[in-house]
């Protein structure tokens, strides 16, 4: 539970954030100085602007004992609502990791946006005007703001979808940083002019939240994004096809730090049910009531416990929900009851509407690139250039093409067999139900790979699954690089978070609906002995498990400490 310092301190971002003039800090100057990274002050303002100051890994070491500097180079993470892309905006990413990508991917997050890795300092301002004029901003996908807003990708031309967008849009429009400094910087704006207590930021103010705030969107029943696991979950009841009103979760959060004990990944809980009426307005504004609060009473001494879910924890529901009412002016409903289905992406050949189709393509971790074997980025740019479909991003790094009409189907199934790109019925259930996070050598927090790593342990589970009769079961495999949370492991049936350099803390429970937390199994496991680790505990799982119960409700039921024995008898 919240054991915050009660030391009023504000921290050392908190003191950035305020200097920076909403977020002008001296980046503009800093583009122009020739050296090949930012200043500390202004890494942390580039954040808000989509940008993440960062070091190859993979030379750190070698530049290190040849006593040079670090090989610098940016992430530009670029805010797409519901991840969403039409077929031109698609192809200008396509085009910046050729023109400035030093690793020449795409990287599609588990927030349904894309990240463009290795951007020389030098080349930051061209990519994001050129992303600008294909109207995508980065402005406000990274830092104490709110983020990109998920939402389930699956196309349809159901009502109730078209307005689950449209509350989507009014929503990012209103929790979107507001400052001018992102045309001053990058789009060569004028300065605007500002009168005495004037403010740039009316929701947010100079100092902006505490900490980064996620908000999702679902229809109840398809809970393919992870709902639970954001600051705002916004689940859709649908009746006569229309969205009848939300059900609002507050609190999610996976973020943990593996050595500090007090720091917990928690499900969002249900808060109050708002009816959708004819105008969007009241889901607005209960979702900014529930902004201010944060902005308001989240911890801005420490930054570890700054997310909202501690606020919850700190001061309970019954008091958040008060808070939310007096903003309000008025009382809640309470939340409805919530029953879930699926938790599944949504791939391969669909019937969209008549005679249109759409495909969900799996990417191996997200990443968009060409290799010897598989050329997914030359597929998808020839495929989308060609037949123009609509880019949907989703929230377990896939992609799916919407808008194809029926005549096209066999053409671009041989564009991707000709390029070596696989359709999904043709892969495991385990491999189409695998996350892993960036890691090394890109992220700075990275303790072991990921990305990298769980193409290596995949083939070995397929092989344990096929050998144990589990091929056709529908088990959540999920690593990460570290404890921060990103590929969403602590909902997985089988998480590896990496603790040290090889070494994995293994997580087992959760489940695929995204409704239940995984426990801590066993801690600081060597690659090479992770599959047989979980051996015995889906050993058991075949022998043991009731009609019709899933690997996480196994788990839970049984309890994992008679496993913990097995594990120590055979180490
Ligand atoms: Fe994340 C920090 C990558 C989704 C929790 N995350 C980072 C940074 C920026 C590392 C850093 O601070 O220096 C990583 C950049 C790596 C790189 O080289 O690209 C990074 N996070 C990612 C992405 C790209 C992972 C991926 O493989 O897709 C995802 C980008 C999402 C986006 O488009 O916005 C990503 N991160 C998440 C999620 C999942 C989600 O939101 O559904 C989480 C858990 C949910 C949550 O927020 O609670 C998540 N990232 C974190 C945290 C822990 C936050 C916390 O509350 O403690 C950090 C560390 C931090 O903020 O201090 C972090
Ligand atoms: Fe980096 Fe850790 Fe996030 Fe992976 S989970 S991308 S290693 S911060």
């Amino acid at each position: 539970m919240y054991l915050s310092t009660q030391n009023k301190k504000e921290s050392k971002i908190e003191v950035i954030k305020r200097q920076s003039r909403y977020l002008r800090g001296t980046i503009k100057e800093a583009l122009q100085d020739g050296k090949p990274m930012f200043s500390e002050e202004n890494v942390q303002v580039l954040k808000f602007h989509g940008v993440y100051q960062q070091d190859d890994r993979d030379l750190r070491h070698k530049l290190l004992k040849e006593g040079k500097e670090k090989h610098y180079s940016m992430m530009v993470r670029a805010r797409i609502p519901g991840g969403v892309l039409n077929p031109d905006q698609y192809l200008v990413f396509d085009r910046l990791a050729d023109e400035y990508s030093e690793y020449g991917t795409l990287r599609i997050t588990t927030r349904q946006t894309i990240q463009l890795h290795g951007i020389l300092k030098g080349n930051l301002k061209a990519t994001i005007k050129r992303l600008n004029e294909s109207l995508i901003t980065t402005l406000g996908a990274c830092g104490d703001s709110g983020r990109n807003i998920i939402c389930c990708a699956k196309p349809g031309d159901e009502p109730f979808r078209a307005e689950m967008r449209e509350d989507l849009l009014a929503l990012t429009d209103r929790l979107s940083p507001k400052t001018n400094a992102y045309h001053e910087i990058w789009l060569d704006g004028e300065p605007v002019q500002h009168s005495d207590g004037e403010t740039e930021e009316p929701l947010y103010g100079d100092v902006y939240l505490p900490r980064k705030f996620k908000v999702a969107m679902v229809p109840e029943g398809d809970n393919c994004i992870d709902v639970y696991d954001n600051d705002i979950g916004l689940v859709a009841h649908i009746e006569n096809g229309h969205v009848a009103g939300y059900t609002v979760l507050v609190g999610g959060g996976m973020g943990r730090t593996a050595v500090v004990q007090a720091t917990y990944p928690r499900l969002a809980s249900p808060l109050c049910y708002v009816p959708r009426k004819d105008v969007v307005d009241t889901i607005l504004d209960t979702c900014v009531a529930i902004v201010t609060i944060e902005r308001d009473f989240g911890d801005r001494s420490n930054r570890r416990f700054a997310r909202m879910k501690y606020l919850i924890d700190r001061r309970g529901l019954d008091w958040f929900r008060q808070e939310v009412e007096t903003r309000l002016g008025r009382t809640l409903e309470p939340p409805r009851k919530l029953e879930w289905h699926n938790g599944h992406d949504h791939l391969g050949w669909h019937r969209e509407r008549d005679g249109i189709s759409y495909l969900g393509l799996f990417v191996p971790y997200g990443r968009i690139k060409d290799t010897e074997t598989m050329k997914l980025k030359s597929a998808l740019q020839n495929i989308v250039r060609e037949f123009r479909p609509t880019v949907h991003l989703t929230t377990q790094q896939n992609v799916i093409l919407s808008g194809i009409p029926d005549e096209f189907r066999p053409a671009i199934e041989e564009r991707l067999r000709s390029a070596g790109v696989p359709l999904p019925h043709e892969l495991s259930t385990v491999r189409k139900n695998t996350m892993a996070c960036v890691a090394l050598p890109t992220c700075g927090l990275a303790l072991a790979e990921s990305e990298r790593a769980l193409p290596d342990l995949l083939p070995q589970f397929e092989q344990l699954f096929h050998e144990l009769g589990l091929s056709d079961e529908t088990i959540t495999v999920r690593m990460t690089g570290c404890s921060n949370g990103c590929a969403r492991p602590y909902n997985a049936n089988i998480a590896f978070i990496g603790r040290a350099p090889g070494k994995y803390d293994i997580f087992l429970g959760g489940n695929s609906l995204g409704t239940a937390l995984n426990e801590r199994f066993t801690e600081t496991v060597p690659f090479d002995q992770l599959v047989d680790t979980v051996r015995p505990v889906l050993e058991a799982f075949v022998r043991e498990r009731e009609p019709g119960e899933d690997f996480g409700s196994f788990c839970r039921r049984v309890g994992l400490n008679r496993f913990r024995h097995v594990k120590t008898e055979q180490s």
